[in-house]
């Protein structure tokens, strides 16, 4: 297993590549071109100054997360060959300076979502939380805009405000487009990508649906196991696989964590993790906790476990911290909690991994 951290680049993350470097075990970071459009090709220049920087701070840069899927391919619109044309352009590129492994998804409109992006916790820290109560009575406008006056004045990931600004237009193309419909645009992208992962030797993983159900009446088709297995099986290769994201997957009580990942590792197919906990409220209601298991909803001892028995040497980010400490940053990406978050992994880790050798 590979601890990573995620970063959001020079000029654009108060938090610096220096404090990252001195989070014990964490070894790279999971970067991204967040000044490209959604679409475009990532330059090669571009990318090999950002693995410069990341490697001239001692870290790695193996992983990116995201390059994001043009809206017009979920859609499958004529105009999906020019952007698939671009992603592959993209996968050369980062191949070229050794990214293994590319983390995206293909949620409609909305990237990961969450309704609140500070609310206060008993000991004074921070956290986000979803309530679908809430979703089902505002409009995606009054959410964005909500989501906007939380956010610190920083990007979040997946809400670009200029995309988002199109929204009517977008949400009038979705009447057309039903969960089959999703499904069949998302193997024909896999179909058009990946016989240029298998040449490059990159592998995508895409990210679970945020949350797993449908939201404003989008389709969503990354939720559970039987979904999950269906596209991995519709086009078979190592290639095709998935972040384990158990922020996302979790927030259902139905997925079971530690079974998926046996599933999904003895298959080959994780190759990344997103690993944290929340604390399941209601159905339809979570909230982001520090990552300990006496924390939230979720015993991440038998999540770290089951990544231990599939002898996972994939890579593993803790996710979204808390805001703790007096600290300032966009919300789910400071320093101190995702750090605790990662040792704490580590931790469990170790204690696993000795347990087995000098008990069983
Ligand atoms: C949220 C993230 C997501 C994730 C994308 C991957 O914090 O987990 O935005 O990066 O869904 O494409």
């Amino acid at each position: 297993m590979k601890m990573v951290f995620r970063w959001y680049g020079e000029n654009n993350d108060p938090v610096t590549l220096e404090q990252i470097r001195q989070i014990p075990g964490v070894v790279g970071v999971v970067g991204a071109l967040f000044d490209v459009p959604v679409g475009e090709v990532w330059p090669l220049e571009k990318v090999k100054h950002l693995k410069e920087v990341v490697e001239k701070a001692g870290l790695t840069l193996e992983v990116i997360e995201s390059v994001n899927v043009h809206e017009d391919i979920k859609l499958g619109l004529p105009t999906r060959e020019r952007y698939i044309e671009n992603y592959i352009e993209t996968i050369r590129n980062l191949s070229k300076v050794g990214v293994k492994v590319i983390c995206y998804n293909f949620m409609p409109v909305f990237d990961w979502m969450r309704t609140e992006l500070n609310r206060k916790l008993p000991d004074g820290s921070e956290t986000m939380e979803y309530d679908h109560s809430l979703i089902e009575n505002i409009t995606p406008q009054e959410l964005i805009k909500r989501v906007k006056e939380g956010s610190h004045g920083l990007v979040l990931p997946g809400w670009e405000w200029d995309r988002l600004a199109k929204l009517e237009e977008t949400f009038e193309l979705y009447k057309e487009v039903d969960e089959a419909k999703l499904f069949d645009n998302f193997v024909y992208f896999l179909k058009a990508v990946i016989p240029t992962c298998e040449e490059c030797d990159v592998k995508l993983a895409i990210h679970p649906d945020d949350p797993p159900w449908s939201i404003f009446g989008l389709p969503r088709i990354v939720t559970n196991r039987e979904n999950i297995e269906r596209f991995l099986r519709a086009v078979d290769s190592p290639y095709n696989g998935i972040t384990l994201c158990m922020g996302s997957l979790g927030a259902n009580p139905d997925n079971n964590i530690p079974e998926m990942i046996r599933y999904f590792g003895k298959m080959g197919r994780i190759h990344f993790a997103h690993v944290r906990n929340l604390k399941i409220e209601n159905r339809g209601k979570f909230y982001e906790t520090a990552h300990p298991s006496f924390c939230g909803s979720h015993d991440m001892f038998e999540v770290m476990k089951a990544f231990h028995d599939i002898n996972y040497e994939g890579y593993i980010r803790p996710d979204h911290g808390r805001m703790i400490w007096g600290e300032k940053g966009r919300p789910g990406y400071g320093l101190y909690d995702r750090a605790l978050g990662a040792v704490y992994l580590l931790g469990l880790w170790e204690a696993i991994g000795k347990m087995k050798e000098r008990y069983c």
